[in-house]
């Protein structure tokens, strides 16, 4: 597939060695490697991202706002087509882009070291940053209601409605602990109604994977910027400490393995902060660890919407895959709610260290 299309963006394409490249769930990402150069070519996932010029319109007005604004960030721009368009496209095989592959850059798909974590949260916190002044008119929503919980509830309360009977039953338990537990919903909405809390340029996609980092673990710049959009932090800050805190994965199954790394905790609040400080609100920073729970509990939802609806959206390599993954998630709720005493202390020194630090 990743062959047909290449000729639309290059003149020689008899000598390229391609490979299927990344660990995302929704698009498909190959290394085009030539003699002297290296790209990294996509295929938008287009049940999901309905209209891909959106997100290529994203990505113009982002770089464009960057250029003026902050002509040294390494923004990964897609390279145009041989006819000068961002996407290219084709009738059997879909919405394609192309981006120059960062020399000497690399990612990790999985947290070992605090200054990981670091590296990383500075890296998303600065993307928001660096944004703060752009129109978020400006940007497209390339998925509608992404990050919006009450939705994602009300599709789970369907799920659980018209799902697979088979799937609901056996589901019954993890179904009566996420319905237990939509107090995490109800904050949501408060936030939404909450003024202290604000719409900023958002990547809605912040695990380690999206994050470059140089030859000596140094963050370079963020990348998978599909779902960039006006969103509000707790779906960045949140989506670290879900897919950070735990040495274990989401696709873990052994459920002794996921814990929560204080350690970890403190580079993001860190990393985070060192960008974002002086742009959150005081409300906004005590929601730091509310966004974790607000991301695994969105996510065990969406797990278990999946499962009940027969695995149509991410797909499943085993039986109960889905239901696998969302039993993970509780587990890493659990095991968050059970450490945020401890997390809290730490924020809370964090907050009042960095409140003094601007003060002077
Ligand atoms: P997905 O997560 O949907 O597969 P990504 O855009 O995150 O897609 O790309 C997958 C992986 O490819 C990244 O984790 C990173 O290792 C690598 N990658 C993506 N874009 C670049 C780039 N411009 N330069 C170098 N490596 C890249
Ligand atoms: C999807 O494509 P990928 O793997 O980066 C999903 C995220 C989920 C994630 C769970 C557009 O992201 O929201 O958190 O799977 N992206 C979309 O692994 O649904
Ligand atoms: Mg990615």
């Amino acid at each position: 597939m990743e062959q047909q299309i290449l000729p639309a963006y290059l003149k020689e394409t008899a000598n390229l060695s391609t490979e299927t490249f990344g660990s995302g769930l929704i698009n498909t990402t190959w290394k085009i490697t030539d003699k002297n150069r290296s790209y990294i070519l996509q295929r938008i996932n287009q049940d999901v991202f309905k209209h891909p010029e959106w997100i290529a319109s994203n990505l113009r007005q982002i770089a464009g706002y960057l250029k003026i604004h902050h002509p040294d960030y390494l923004f990964v721009e897609p390279v145009k087509t041989l006819d000068n368009q961002d996407l290219a496209i084709s009738k059997e095989a879909g919405y394609f882009r192309l981006l120059p592959f960062i020399k000497d850059s690399h990612s990790i798909d999985v947290v070992t070291e605090p200054s990981q974590a670091y590296e990383a949260a500075k890296q998303f916190g600065r993307f928001t940053a660096l944004l703060e002044g752009m129109k978020l008119d400006d940007l497209h929503t390339t998925i509608a209601d992404f990050h919006n919980l009450t939705l994602r509830f009300r599709q789970f309360e369907e799920a659980i409605a018209t799902g697979i009977p088979d799937r609901i039953l056996n589901a019954g338990p993890e179904i009566t602990y996420l319905k237990d537990k939509s107090g995490i919903v109800t904050t949501y909405q408060q936030i939404c109604n909450n003024p202290s809390f604000h719409l900023r340029v958002t990547h809605h996609d912040t695990k380690i994977s999206n994050v470059l980092l140089d030859a000596s673990n140094k963050g370079l710049c963020v990348i998978d910027l599909d779902t960039v959009m006006a969103g509000y932090f707790i779906s960045d800050v949140g989506d670290m400490l879900r897919t950070y805190l735990s040495p274990a994965s989401e696709e873990e199954t052994d459920m002794e393995k996921i814990r929560i790394r204080t350690d970890i905790f403190e580079a993001i609040v860190k990393g985070y902060l060192s960008e974002m400080n002086a742009i959150l609100s005081a409300d906004e920073k005590k929601a730091f660890i509310y966004a974790g729970k607000f991301m695994i509990y969105m996510q065990a939802i969406r797990f278990l919407s999946d499962y009940l609806n027969g695995d149509t959206y991410y797909g499943a390599r085993y039986a109960d895959h889905n239901l696998q993954r969302a039993r993970n998630q509780i587990r890493l709720l659990q095991e968050l709610e059970a450490k945020e005493p401890e997390l809290t202390e730490i924020l809370n020194r964090y907050i009042h260290h960095q409140d003094q630090t601007t003060s002077i």
